[in-house]
């Protein structure tokens, strides 16, 4: 029993919650509901800690690898000012990674561990980052729009239930609420710049419009996770409706530059206050969170160059009594 209510044993709920102790589960629950903070010294389901480790873990690496992406064009940004502001966003993202592992840790997994299963592959991360900065356009669009659509749903979910997520989630969205404004002016200084800049801007954002809807999750329907996240305020709203949000924001401002959304079908229904829009290529999105998408291969490549050629640092850090130093060539 549960609550008053009997669950199949072989129902999903059922292989869940198999094996819990169903007056601790209440006591959780009622919590929940109240609104309270779970902390990691307190009792909690097997499957809550295990999507915990899960989401925070792919949140984590979402931060490493996504720095990639703009990394890349530090040598090449255009003028100083642009280079220090991207510099100091890169930074950043490595350290919203340190904060989040930080977050996961206390729920039993090493540090160790999760960048081991990144590196195997085991892990995902955010499947944007799978895909190429072409242009420095790109770096505009990714760090106004990608940045935006994180902000949409950590603000809402920093006000979930696990407490070390939660005040890591508010420390990351004050500062990538700055990367969204750098991302803005980016924008906007190539979209009213002159028409190569106009058009460059343009076909990023063409590039960069599908991974961005794919960004928020698979369709409600389609999403595996979402319920129980969701009853245990993991998650504070589901995919679509954070895709939708994310619109209803960014849209009219896509729209106020001139830009368009390269999408005949994409418009709001007023009747329902929903988007309408043509699905994005799901098949596209399954093969590049499972490791084959355009650019997978070569950022685990620059992670695992990282971990490789950092190792005497750790190793140096964790035996101070040793001779370690760091290797010429
Ligand atoms: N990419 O049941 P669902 C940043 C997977 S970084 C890859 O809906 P869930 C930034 C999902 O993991 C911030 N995989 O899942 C950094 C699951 O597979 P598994 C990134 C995805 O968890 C640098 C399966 O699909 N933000 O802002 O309920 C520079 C079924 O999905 C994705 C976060 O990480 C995806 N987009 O909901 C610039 C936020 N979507 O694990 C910017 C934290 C789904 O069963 N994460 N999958 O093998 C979340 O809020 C949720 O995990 C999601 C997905 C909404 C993403």
């Amino acid at each position: 029993m549960y609550g008053n209510a009997y669950i199949d044993p072989n129902s999903k709920l059922g292989k869940i919650l198999e094996g819990e102790d169903m007056e601790k589960l209440e006591a959780f629950e009622e919590r929940i509901v109240k609104g309270d903070k779970i902390e990691p010294s307190d009792w909690m389901p097997k499957e809550y800690r295990k999507q915990l480790i899960r989401m925070i873990e792919q949140h984590a690496h979402s931060e490493v690898i996504g720095a990639l992406p703009e990394g890349t064009w530090i040598t090449r940004a255009p003028g100083f000012r642009r280079k220090l502001a991207l510099m100091a966003k890169v930074q950043d993202e490595m350290g919203h990674a340190q904060l989040l592992y930080s977050a996961a840790e206390t729920l039993g997994k090493s540090r160790e561990a999760m960048i081991n299963d990144l590196l195997s592959g085991k892990s995902k991360y955010s499947n944007v980052f799978n895909y190429p900065a072409k242009t420095w356009a790109d770096t505009a669009v990714i760090a106004w729009l990608i940045d935006a659509g994180a902000i949409v749903n950590q603000v809402a979910n920093a006000k979930g239930s696990y407490g070390p997520y939660c005040r890591a989630l508010d420390r990351i969205c004050a500062e990538e609420s700055f990367h969204l404004k750098y991302g803005h002016d980016n924008v906007v200084f190539l979209a009213t710049g002159t028409k190569t800049q106009r058009e460059m801007v343009q076909e990023a954002l063409n590039r960069w419009w599908q991974p961005i809807m794919h960004f928020f999750g698979p369709s409600d329907k389609a999403s595996e996770h979402t319920s129980i996240l969701m009853k245990w305020k993991v998650k504070m709203a589901s995919n679509d409706d954070m895709r939708n949000q994310f619109f209803n924001m960014y849209i009219p401002k896509i729209w106020d530059l001139g830009l368009t959304i390269p999408d005949p079908a994409f418009r709001k229904n007023e009747e329902t206050g929903k988007w309408e829009y043509t699905e994005p290529d799901w098949e596209e999105f399954k093969r590049v969170i499972n490791g084959d998408g355009p650019c997978n291969k070569e950022r685990l490549g620059v992670r695992r160059w990282a971990e490789e050629h950092g190792a005497w640092v750790r190793r140096a850090l964790n035996t101070p009594e040793s001779k370690y130093v760091m290797p010429l060539a």
